[in-house]
């Protein structure tokens, strides 16, 4: 019986007393499976019989966190990886042949807009951006050899939005998949299968961990094309997660939708501060009312998550130097972790993004993105503000 995401988030798929009585489950920490007899070998090989062979195609920890993400995310069925990008590049290329056509969101994640490049290089396969704004928007960028449409949101590291209902509903007229990588919101702020997308993928590194202790990503969809890239892009690739990163994950999870709420919850104080500082130019959150996306934000998303960008008053110098008088908040890449984390995009990031591009999807010198942790939010505002006050004195001397 489906319980609610609260409940599922924890019990989804574990039965104790099939593990004698563990309440934690067991991490199944091994490499193979053996057989009974030669025979069952050749049938297991054959798919006769079910059963596990070998880690790389499957595990039992790795099976009981595929199952809780597929629940979660309200899909059929779904495959864990050693990465976010193992699973982004498992399912592009499962999506596409030479010649085809990738349709992206003006903004993406640095290393996917670099496999796009390489795929474009070296296999043929053409990709572009769209602001996805629109109706008349979408339908000008896609081709007759569309293979899928790529949809980051919010987007990485701008926290643009975009109408997922709206391009699910296109797309469905041309018969194109859309594929959503949810790592900004989790499956607890945002479904994007209940709203008409076909496939979700997520870096598990971050919000579904949630500890800055794993890196991982996952991949959710109809069991036909999740069965298609088990068999396929990561059985022969081979990237797949290991028994005790899929278990951290498992972990993770319980606490996902208290995270979140938390994350959330700091994150709007703390863009409520920023707004009215004189140092800062722009604040960017879905959440934030005077957000241009806030409406669609709102429709699709239960809170705004941890994640905010702002333009600092200067260019590249002042933001280094902002972030090199903070306190407690930590200067790094990833987000969603207990810890604040903060990052210069133009030159972390999303520095393999040619400059071109980088200013087209809104990634200018100024920018900062900060991922609010779990501390208190006076703390995580006193720590900016501080800071902030210094690059003021900095400048000026
Ligand atoms: N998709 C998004 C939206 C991401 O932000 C990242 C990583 C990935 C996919 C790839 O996941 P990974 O292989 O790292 O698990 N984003 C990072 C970031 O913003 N800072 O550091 C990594």
């Amino acid at each position: 019986m489906a319980k609610r995401f609260e409940t599922d988030v924890i019990h989804h798929g574990y039965d104790s007393k099939e593990h004698f009585d563990s309440l934690a489950s067991p991490i199944y920490q091994t490499s193979t499976f053996t057989f009974a007899n030669a025979e069952q070998g050749e049938r297991r090989f054959a798919g006769e019989e079910s059963g596990y062979i070998y880690s790389r195609l499957g595990n039992p920890t790795v099976s009981q966190l595929e199952e809780r993400i597929a629940t979660l995310e309200n899909g059929e069925a779904a495959l864990a990886f050693s990465s976010g990008m193992a699973a982004v590049s498992a399912t592009l290329i499962a999506l596409t042949r030479a010649n085809d056509h990738i349709l992206c969101s003006q903004g993406l994640y640095g290393c996917t807009f670099g496999l796009l490049e390489m795929l474009k290089e070296k296999y043929y396969i053409e990709s572009d951006f769209s602001l996805m704004d629109s109706e008349q928007s979408l339908r000008a960028a896609i081709q007759e050899n569309t293979a899928c449409i790529y949809v980051e949101t919010p987007i990485n590291p701008t926290m643009k939005v975009i109408d997922l209902e709206m391009v699910a509903r296109v797309a469905k007229e041309y018969g194109i998949p859309v594929v959503v990588d949810n790592t900004f919101s989790s499956p607890y702020l945002q479904r994007p299968i209940d709203l008409g997308c076909d496939i979700v993928i997520h870096s598990a590194t971050k919000y579904i961990g949630g500890h800055g202790d794993v890196i991982a990503g996952l991949l959710v969809g109809r069991q036909e094309f999740i069965s298609e890239v088990a068999m396929t892009t990561q059985k022969d690739i081979g990237g797949t997660i290991s028994p005790f990163d899929a278990w951290l994950l498992l972990r993770g999870l319980k606490t996902l939708p208290v995270r979140m709420d938390r994350h959330s919850f700091n994150a709007e104080q703390v863009v409520n501060q920023l707004k009215d500082h004189p140092k800062i130019k722009r604040v960017y959150y879905p959440f934030d009312p005077s957000n241009p996306d806030y409406e669609i934000a709102k429709k699709q998303m239960k809170l705004g998550a941890g994640v905010i960008a702002f333009e600092i008053d200067g260019g590249k110098q002042e933001a280094q130097a902002f972030l090199n008088c903070l306190s407690f908040i930590k200067i790094a890449v990833s987000l969603g972790d207990a810890e604040t984390l903060i990052q210069h995009p133009a030159t972390m990031t999303h520095a393999v993004v040619p400059e071109e591009s980088r200013l087209k999807m809104g990634i200018t010198d100024s920018l900062i993105r900060m991922s609010c942790g779990l501390e208190a939010w006076e703390d995580i505002w006193k720590d900016l503000q501080h800071s902030l006050d210094q690059v003021k004195s900095k400048t000026l001397s």
